[in-house]
């Protein structure tokens, strides 16, 4: 007999079906035996009747073991009728159960358990509703990044991860053996690259990879993470690459909205607050809100928390822009601000009160490029490839990042990125680590 997907059970009610999945719960009243099937699509009730062909096999069955089985979809009597879950009104009275693999779990799926555990048992964590939901909503998030992307001219383009340099200065690079004893690093940023390809199609985006030794221990940093990152020619100024942030940002959270709106309900996430336009602050007067130094060149986390507090009162937003960093304190290829000395017209991006996207608009003169090079102590000569896309002609150009874990986190309510990311990588944790001794 061909499979019935759970969700279509009860459109075959009084006939016969064949399902394939994992027992979440298996009841065993004495005489008859009870469970809960899931699949990908749904779960049903299932029962096994004391005269029924199935009951030995069901006594043996425990949570989690995989079968198939076979049975008549019934109406369930009114007074079992519960109209609030998937197929509350109908169960599946099974004639033959086969189990097709045995299942020993560490705990119930879905306890309560504490994130070490969680990431301890991944391959069997990741199964239950919370996880799954989490990483469904990331899937759509990427999904409407590239669909808002493509929405606007934006072509797609595959970034290397093995590059020559650290694009960011700052953030502390993995150093890969490579050929031959060259030098090479894991890529920390897809910078370089998204600049220069926009010089070949004018607006690219690309969903990749990125890595960086992250040497502390937080909520918000993973040595391996997602950016989803584009990058614009012809731009007035920054101010053109947030118009453009705006949108896409708007776009995922609708898409989330429009795809997960029930899930977000029972997960108890608070109303997204996406004004028509996003609050924008420049540094300094972030700063005076927050009744702290304008000498600090950065916000702390817990400054930016403040922030959505005031995003909130005054433009009922989770969104809030920082604009107007400090140049010292940003990498070489960041734009100063002519009117504004000292400062760039460069952004973060603060949702629910933490940072998920950096971007602004970038020097594009090949002469001032390779003194802000200098400038920052770096030799010209080692990004010479770079630095030709800019000596054949570039465009004014501009572009952000945004990580996919941090949104997936804040959008999700989340404590720790980790949560929201599928195969956390952080200071002690890689998989082969929680099967050898090997340090
Ligand atoms: P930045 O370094 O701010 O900017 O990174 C952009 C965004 O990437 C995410 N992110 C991280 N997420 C988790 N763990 C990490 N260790 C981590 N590092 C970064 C954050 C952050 O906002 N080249 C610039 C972007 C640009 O100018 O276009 C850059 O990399 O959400």
């Amino acid at each position: 007999m061909e499979r019935t997907l759970i969700k279509d059970l009860g459109q075959k009610v009084g006939e016969k079906a064949f399902i394939q999945g994992s027992v979440s719960v298996r009841r065993d009243q004495g005489k008859m035996v009870f469970f809960d099937f899931r699949d990908r699509s749904g779960s049903v009730q299932g029962v096994v009747l004391p005269k029924s062909e199935a009951i030995e096999t069901a006594k043996e069955v425990r949570s989690e073991y995989v079968v198939s089985a076979e049975g008549t979809v019934n109406k369930r009597p009114d007074k079992n009728v519960n109209l609030d879950v998937q197929n509350g009104d109908i169960e599946l009275e099974v004639h033959s159960i086969n189990i097709l693999s045995k299942a020993e779990i560490p705990f119930e799926l879905g306890s309560d358990v504490n994130l070490d555990t969680y990431l301890d048992h991944l391959p069997f964590t990741l199964r239950s509703e919370k996880s799954k939901n989490i990483f469904k909503i990331q899937a759509t998030i990427a999904e409407a990044f590239r669909e808002a992307m493509r929405g606007r001219d934006f072509i797609e383009f595959q970034t290397p991860s093995i590059v020559g340099g650290d694009a960011e200065g700052g953030a502390a690079a993995f150093k890969v053996d490579y050929y031959y004893d060259q030098k090479a690093f894991l890529a920390t940023s897809p910078q370089l690259y998204k600049q220069m390809m926009a010089g070949v199609f004018e607006r690219v985006f690309t969903v990749c990879k990125i890595f960086r030794g992250e040497k502390h221990a937080t909520t918000r940093h993973l040595s391996e993470a997602v950016c989803m990152d584009f990058e614009m020619t012809f731009i007035k100024d920054h101010t053109d690459v947030m118009n453009m942030l705006e949108h896409v940002m708007k776009h995922i959270v609708a898409k989330v909205i429009e795809k997960h709106g029930d899930t977000l309900q029972n997960m108890g996430v608070e109303m997204l607050l996406v004004p028509e336009k996003f609050p924008v602050l420049k540094l300094r007067e972030a700063q005076e809100i927050l009744g702290v130094s304008q000498s600090e060149p950065d916000l702390e986390p817990e400054h930016e928390r403040a922030l959505w507090e005031w995003a909130k009162k005054e433009h009922n937003s989770d969104f809030v822009f920082v604009t107007h960093f400090p140049l010292s304190k940003r990498p070489f290829y960041t734009y100063e601000d002519e009117e504004d000395r000292g400062y760039t017209k460069y952004f973060d991006l603060l949702f629910r009160g933490l940072e998920i996207n950096s971007g602004g608009q970038r020097v594009h003169d090949y002469r001032e490029l390779v003194e802000r090079i200098k400038g920052k102590g770096l030799d010209p000569e080692k990004f010479s490839f770079y630095l030709e896309a800019f000596k054949v002609g570039m465009p004014p150009h501009g572009g952000s990042s945004t990580g996919l874990e941090r949104m997936t986190a804040r959008l999700l309510d989340l404590h720790n990125v980790k949560e929201a990311t599928l195969f956390p990588r952080d200071l002690n944790r890689i998989d082969s680590l929680l099967s050898t001794d090997e340090k």
